[in-house]
Parts: C-alpha cells; structure tokens; sequence
C-alpha cells in the first residue's frame, strides 16, 4: 500500500484554506490531519519546527509555505486550469500575503495593537481591496473570466477581513468584491474544505482528503 502525503491544517486558518483548496482541487489525496495551533502535536512540529500550518509531508520531502502546497497539488493535476494564470496573478498573492495579511492582523487584532490606530489600519487594507474590486469590475474572477489560483489563494484572507466586521465591509460600495466573496461562500466548494475534524491522534484512522 502507497502512503499517502500527510497535510496538517487548521481548520479556520486561511492559509490552510488555500492549501485545501488547491489539493481538493487537484484530486491529490492526503491524510488530512487537524492540529490545534495552541497544543501542536510532536510528530507535526518534529517535520516542521517553525509550526505553522499547512504543512505537507510527502516521504522526505517537507513543504512549509502554503503557497507551495498550492503549486504542489496544482502542477501534479490542475483540471481547474488555476495555474493558467497572468504573472500579475503571483503579484497579487504576494500584496496579500504583505501588505494586506499585516492591515488585516493589525485590524483584526486591533487590541494587541494599541499603538496602531484600526481605522489606519482598515483604510490599508482598503487599497488592496478596492483594487480587487476595479478587477473584478472588468473581469468575473480576478484575473480572467474563470478561477485562478490568485482568486484561491486570496479569498480566505478577504473572507477573514469582511467578517472582522461584515457591517462595515457591507458598507464599502464593494459590489463586485462582494459578489465575488459571497459565491465563493456560499459554494459546495468551500463547504466541503471548511468540514470539521476533531485534532489528530497519533494512532487513529487515517482521515482522507478530499
Ligand atoms: N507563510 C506561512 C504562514 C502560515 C501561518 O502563519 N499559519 C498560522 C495559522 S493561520 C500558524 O500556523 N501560526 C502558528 C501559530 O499560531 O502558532 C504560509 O504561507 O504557510
């Protein structure tokens, strides 16, 4: 029997939502194992001692960077057609990941901040937004007419903005934004990455993903 790789996550962190995505999307199976990040289990921080999630173990092989679990996945099977994407594409994931990933924490984290000021912070983020949106306003999907990896890697960190206070995103005459926010939402596809596991055992069942 061929072993397969071992994907540690979190449920509700965004950068494993990436990695799930690409791997559910990509058909590669895993054995998905849930970590609780404030009890991380030996075997998990014994294969990555930086401890951040997702990590994937593949024999010998250690992948570290949620970004390339996702090129992982994709360049093994990518019936989606995500890595077909503009090189603008990898410059977007890289304003998400810096500029906008620390305006979202800064927000989102406003009391561990008290020298930022969060309304400072929200209008930062603002700019990567807003330039989603004027995209999505020629295009459905943020480079082209269809999904590409820069809309899959974006998304679950525009979904943890909005929901610091949907209100005030509600608010933000996002509409294309929005609507491209809440498809992605209210998809089968979301749904089946964001079901709950409880943490991993050593010694239990192996738990297949997708
Ligand atoms: N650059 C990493 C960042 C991953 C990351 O920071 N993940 C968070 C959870 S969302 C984490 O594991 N933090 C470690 C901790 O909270 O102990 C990646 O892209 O995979």
């Amino acid at each position: 029997m061929t072993t397969l790789p071992i994907l540690w996550t979190f449920r509700r962190c965004p950068y494993a939502m990436r990695a799930r995505l690409a791997i559910q999307s990509s058909g590669q199976q895993v054995q998905l194992r849930e970590i609780l990040l404030k009890d991380k289990p030996t075997p998990f921080l014994t294969a990555s001692p930086k401890g951040t999630v997702p990590v994937v173990q593949n024999g010998d092989t250690v992948i570290e960077e949620s970004r390339d679990v996702m090129l992982w996945a994709l360049r093994q099977n990518d019936p989606e057609g995500w890595l077909d994407m503009p090189e603008e594409g990898y410059a977007l994931i890289d304003t998400c990941d810096g500029p906008f990933k620390s305006a979202l924490d800064h927000t989102k984290y406003a009391v561990r901040f008290p020298d930022r000021d969060e309304m400072t912070e929200r209008a930062k983020a603002m700019v990567f937004l807003n330039d989603l949106n004027e995209r999505l306003m020629q295009n459905t999907f943020l480079t082209g007419p269809k999904y590409s990896l820069a809309d899959m890697a974006i998304l679950p960190f525009v979904r943890q903005f909005a929901n610091t206070d949907r209100v005030w995103f509600d608010a933000q005459g996002l509409g294309p934004l929005t609507k491209w926010l809440d498809n992605f939402l209210t998809s089968e596809r979301f749904r089946s990455i964001m079901t709950k596991y409880p943490p991993w055992q050593a010694g239990q069942d192996q738990v297949l993903f997708p």
